[in-house]
């Protein structure tokens, strides 16, 4: 029998892989949970359902990060830079995932970690991860944005570190997934589709894109793509949204910390922001689940939701590469997952129960 190759594996964080394009040095110490890396997956379904057959459609599926969420990438970068600062504590207001990291970063150096969270309106799964990775969580009755005026106000009079996107560090980390899509599709895509909440991604790929081609490392620039949920799109609307509601609950935003840096991405690549309903959102989770076996938190399905949107319209020209974000796992969020009307009663242990079920289930 021939012997199998051994293949190498090592899988080293965003800050090893992409350190000349980050604000460190050799004295920074590097907090990582090998995050980053995370597979560009070519979509099966969706071109024929949308009857387009040459598109390639790709889903840079984020929810293989370390906590299953992108947010790794910008707090590996802003707790490894807080350590060399000399932080002993960090704090930032979030919907759920931006927590999670920040609550999983902190603990593998001992800093403290205050989460501020919006009452009622945040996956279990992520308040979870918050709870066991050991920060303080501190649960306020008021929306995320509220929570965030009150965290930037704590840490401009505390010796506590915010790490919400405000943080310059984040920005950074998180343009690496811009990279990787360049890395491996040989250069940047045509569009490239994102949700936008606080805004802070949709500005950290648009640098990304923008510092990998000035380097020579690209050619092209992606046209910059955002969806918000209809309940919650302040930068569609162009005002600030006093009670945004979706059921997305992890972009629900009403006044984004990084409003002009989307404006810009979208202004200068000439891209769009536009929203979809909650509805929409829902139909496309389920199909990215049942026809992709990509299972992504619903805040992500917005991305899928605008591309059928706009690909409705003709907005896409033929023959070109487009990528969306997907942020976040679908585990994140178990009970937006169970609330379909799926039967989950028992039956009897017996062949005909069985058969008669899956006989129902053929209708
Ligand atoms: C899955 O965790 O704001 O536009 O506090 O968790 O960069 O805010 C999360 C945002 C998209 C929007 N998808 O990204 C938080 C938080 C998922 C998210 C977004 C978030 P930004």
């Amino acid at each position: 029998m021939r012997r199998l190759k051994k293949v190498p594996v090592k899988k080293i964080g965003i800050i090893e892989r992409y350190e000349e394009f980050l604000p460190v040095s050799k004295k920074t110490p590097i907090i990582s949970l090998n995050e980053g890396n995370t597979p560009l997956i070519l979509s099966e379904a969706l071109g024929t359902l949308m009857g387009v057959k040459n598109l390639r459609i790709y889903f840079k599926f984020e929810g293989l990060n370390p906590t299953g969420s992108f947010k790794d990438r910008g707090m590996t970068m802003a707790v490894s830079k807080a350590l060399e600062e000399g932080a002993t504590a960090i704090m930032c207001a979030s919907t759920g995932n931006t927590s999670a990291s920040a609550a999983a970063y902190a603990s593998r150096c001992k800093m403290k970690c205050y989460v501020l969270i919006p009452e009622g309106k945040i996956a279990k799964g992520k308040l979870l991860q918050a709870f066991r990775y050991g920060a303080q969580v501190i649960i306020v009755k008021g929306n995320f944005d509220k929570a965030l005026e009150l965290v930037k106000t704590i840490t401009a009079t505390h010796p506590i570190q915010i790490v919400n996107s405000v943080n310059p560090f984040r920005i950074e980390g998180q343009k690496t997934a811009a990279f990787e899509i360049c890395d491996d599709l040989g250069d940047a895509p045509d569009y490239h589709i994102i949700p936008v909440g606080n805004a802070g991604n949709i500005t950290a790929y648009w640098k990304g894109y923008k510092e990998y081609r000035k380097h020579g490392l690209s050619k092209k620039l992606p046209k910059m793509i955002g969806f918000q949920a209809a309940g919650a799109a302040p930068i569609v609307l162009n005002h600030v949204v006093e009670y945004p509601e979706t059921i997305a609950t992890a972009i629900r935003i009403g006044n984004p910390a990084s409003w002009q840096g989307a404006i810009e991405a979208r202004d200068e690549s000439g891209g769009l922001i536009d929203s979809v309903t909650d509805d929409e959102i829902s139909w496309a989770y389920r199909f990215l689940a049942e026809r992709e076996g990509v299972f992504s938190e619903p805040a992500s399905a917005a991305t899928v939701a605008g591309l059928i949107k706009l690909a409705k319209k003709k907005y896409f020209k033929p023959k070109t590469k487009i990528v969306c974000t997907l942020t976040g796992s679908g585990l994140k969020d178990p009970e937006f997952g169970l609330s379909f009307n799926d039967r989950i009663e028992a039956v009897e242990p017996t062949m005909k129960s069985v058969l008669n079920l899956i006989e129902a289930g053929k209708s």
